[in-house]
């Protein structure tokens, strides 16, 4: 017998005793994140050859200078969902503010997206991701009530909700779909030739320890020293209490937070972006990339903290706030949270 191929609408379809929603508009919604992005694929394998690399000459809410890849994922991200009548409203680190969709009366759904994340990678063909999560558009007490959303109903539901369902895609080597809707994480592969994500890694767990850790250590002269002590105590070449008879820790950085998490997920081990001098609240953003990747990682058995809070608990104020992120093993990020909270080191 031929090894089965399980398509994500397959996989939908085998899950719909249990979980209802993926046969219908839910699924329907990551169905089409998944045209999107496959669309995205391949627009970033050719970018060199369609004249989309380099700098769009603006920059986006959150000061960074937009590639051309940039705006053009998130005019094929939001295209992919119009129309649709389900996704109300899409909110996206290209946006300055939250974007209302057309005909979306009664739409039960907002997105949040970072279109491509790492897209200064898209230059040197290095690889880079799509992160996305999905809330529900009303608040609990007025679902079920047909009204439009607004820019204020689908921050509301950001902030005061938790995603029903969060992924991201990286386009490296190959093309990794993962998705969780809280119920495991499954991982898929783009199969070029058939136009199909197929499941290649069934229920994804985040190993409980790892012996990797990323970060941008050209920074870590400006870190907390107690942060400092952390990575010592991962890094020095002799044993010590904190790492039980493992060999030293070793550095994997990709510069883009997609590779960096995936391999993190799989692997094991923790991926840090602390507060510094210059990015005094982080440099990651809240909303569309830590609150997504740690709805996905948690539902894996992993830890996503800002050092000192759950990233999933973290108040959001404002659509493109930042946050300092350590994601991972449950061990590696709680151990970092024992360092900063000075109960370790
Ligand atoms: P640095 C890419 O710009 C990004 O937002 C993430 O994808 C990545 O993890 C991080 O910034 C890299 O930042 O300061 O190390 O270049």
């Amino acid at each position: 017998m031929p090894h089965r191929s399980v398509s994500l609408n397959r996989h939908f379809f085998e899950q719909r005793m249990v979980h209802r929603e993926l046969v219908g508009q839910l699924g329907a919604v990551i169905t089409q994140i998944a045209f999107a992005t496959k669309r995205l694929s391949l627009e970033v394998s050719r970018a060199a050859l369609a004249g989309r690399t380099g700098a769009a000459g603006a920059s986006n809410a959150t000061g960074d200078v937009q590639k051309k890849l940039d705006v053009y994922s998130n005019e094929i991200l939001i295209d992919a969902l119009s129309g649709l009548g389900i996704v109300a409203a899409v909110a996206s680190e290209e946006l300055d503010h939250v974007h209302i969709l057309d005909n979306t009366v009664g739409a039960p759904y907002v997105l949040v997206t970072d279109p491509l994340d790492g897209s200064s990678n898209t230059d040197n063909s290095g690889s880079v991701g799509t992160i996305w999560g999905i809330y529900d558009a009303a608040a609990p007490e007025s679902r079920g009530v047909i009204k439009k959303i607004e820019t204020e109903d689908a921050m509301a539901s950001i902030k005061n909700g938790m995603p029903v369902a969060a992924g991201y895609v990286l386009y490296g080597s190959g093309t990794i779909f993962v998705y969780t809707i809280g119920d495991g994480v499954h991982g898929f592969t783009l199969d070029r030739e058939l136009g199909e994500f197929l499941l290649t890694h069934p229920n994804i767990r985040c190993p409980e320890k790892g012996k990797i850790y990323a970060a941008n250590v050209s920074r870590q002269h400006d870190w907390d020293p107690r942060l400092q002590k952390f990575l010592q105590a991962l890094t020095d070449p002799k044993p010590n209490k904190y790492r039980s008879g493992q060999k030293a820790y070793s550095l994997r950085y990709s510069g883009a937070l997609v590779a960096d998490l995936h391999r993190t997920l799989l692997e094991g081990g923790i991926f840090l972006y602390p507060s510094d001098s210059e990015s005094k609240n982080g440099k990651l953003r809240q909303v569309y990339e830590c609150a997504p990747l740690a709805f996905v990682v948690e539902n894996a058995g992993g830890r996503a903290s800002s050092g000192s809070v759950r990233v999933l608990d973290t108040p959001v104020h404002t659509l493109h706030q930042r946050s300092p992120l350590f994601i991972g093993s449950a061990s590696e990020v709680a151990l970092c949270e024992q360092f900063l909270s000075g109960e370790a080191g």
